[in-house]
């Protein structure tokens, strides 16, 4: 049987990562697309000439031509430019939607079956103008943010109980900005919830508190200290976690941006919540109960997103 086909549309820093990744884990075979000649080549061929210490036998190609990303099975997109110190993901709002437009073009063209994993920021209003411009099923197209953001909490967590990271589980709901929403209530060590360790001691309100704050602060704790980009190991890491899912049809249960219309009482939208990733793509939203304060940050969360979904609108008529 042919191996699956994997087709990276952006081969900067996550790109590269995405496609080391998937080459070592045997996900399938590997294009690097990317409008900057010579980058997707010299690390394809870079990632190839790892597989014979590695001991994998995937296929890797770099292009410029939309065309070889034909009959993927998925797509994952972080075309498009990272933030600077002092800059907010939302400062990249006009650029990225340019290149959304384009990425959506050619996955339209080449690759309509495939499974889209969005990474671009600012995330959620660039999904949902991914989705628009490709036309296709709203559950085939999703966001890469949640993983990544739950993956900050449950590390932070792990530092504070001093437990490994494998029995912390953690929740982060809402857009992937200032306003995401760690959910403390269904977070847990070893399925004990945050609260009740709270209560025995382990730990108090105001360290949770002050990790749900470094938690929604991660992304520019990278770019501070980076100086010149943001995260990518990370990043590359949560969206091959999502990607193998739908490749293995695993169904986990992980939160990432979806097309919500009717859950979460929301009408048409992409944001952060909990879904199952099978071999449909998004399978299933798990719609769960949030108690007055959780809704109040989320509702709060959901409008920053329909900020600048309105503000794509108003750059790009066609999304209008
Ligand atoms: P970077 O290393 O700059 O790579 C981006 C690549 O996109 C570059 O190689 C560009 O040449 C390429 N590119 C630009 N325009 C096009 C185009 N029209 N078609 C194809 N390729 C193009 O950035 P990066 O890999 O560090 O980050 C990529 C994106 O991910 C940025 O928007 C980041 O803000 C975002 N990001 C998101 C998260 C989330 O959790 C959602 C985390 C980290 C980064």
């Amino acid at each position: 049987m042919a191996r699956p086909k994997i087709a990276l549309i952006g081969a900067g820093q996550i790109g590269g990562t995405l496609a080391h990744l998937a080459a070592l884990k045997e996900l399938g075979d590997v294009v690097l697309f990317d409008i900057s000649e010579g980058t997707p080549e010299g690390k394809a061929l870079d990632i190839a000439e790892s597989g014979p210490s590695e001991g994998f036998d995937a296929k890797l190609k770099g292009t410029q031509d939309y065309a070889d990303i034909a009959g993927a099975d998925v797509c994952i997109v972080t075309a498009g430019v990272p933030r600077k110190p002092g800059m907010s993901r939302d400062d990249l709002l006009g650029i990225n939607l340019k290149v959304m437009k384009s990425v959506g073009e050619g996955i339209r063209d080449n690759a309509p079956d495939a499974f889209v994993i969005c990474i671009t920021n600012p995330l959620d209003a660039m999904v949902w103008a991914l989705r628009e411009f490709s036309g296709l099923p709203h559950q085939k197209v999703c966001g890469m943010a949640g993983v990544l953001d739950s993956a900050r909490f449950r590390h932070f967590l792990s530092l504070e109980f001093d437990v490994s990271m494998k029995d912390v589980t953690g929740f982060v709901l809402g857009g992937h900005g200032d306003t995401m929403v760690p959910l403390i209530r269904y977070s847990t060590v070893g399925g004990i919830p945050l609260p009740d360790l709270v209560k025995m001691g382990w730990t108090s309100q105001d360290k949770l508190d002050a990790i749900v704050q470094r938690t929604r602060d991660g992304g520019a704790e990278i770019v501070g200290l980076l100086k010149t980009g943001s995260a990518f190991y990370a990043p590359a890491t949560s969206a091959i976690e999502m990607a193998e899912s739908y490749l293995k049809d695993q169904k986990r249960l992980l939160p990432c941006a979806a097309w919500c219309d009717g859950q979460f009482g929301l009408k048409g939208m992409y944001v952060g919540v909990p879904t199952i990733i099978g071999e449909n793509g998004i399978e299933r939203i798990v719609d769960i109960q949030l108690n007055k304060d959780e809704q109040a940050m989320f509702d709060k969360s959901v409008d920053a997103v329909k900020g600048l979904v309105e503000a794509c609108k108003g750059i790009d008529d066609s999304l209008a």
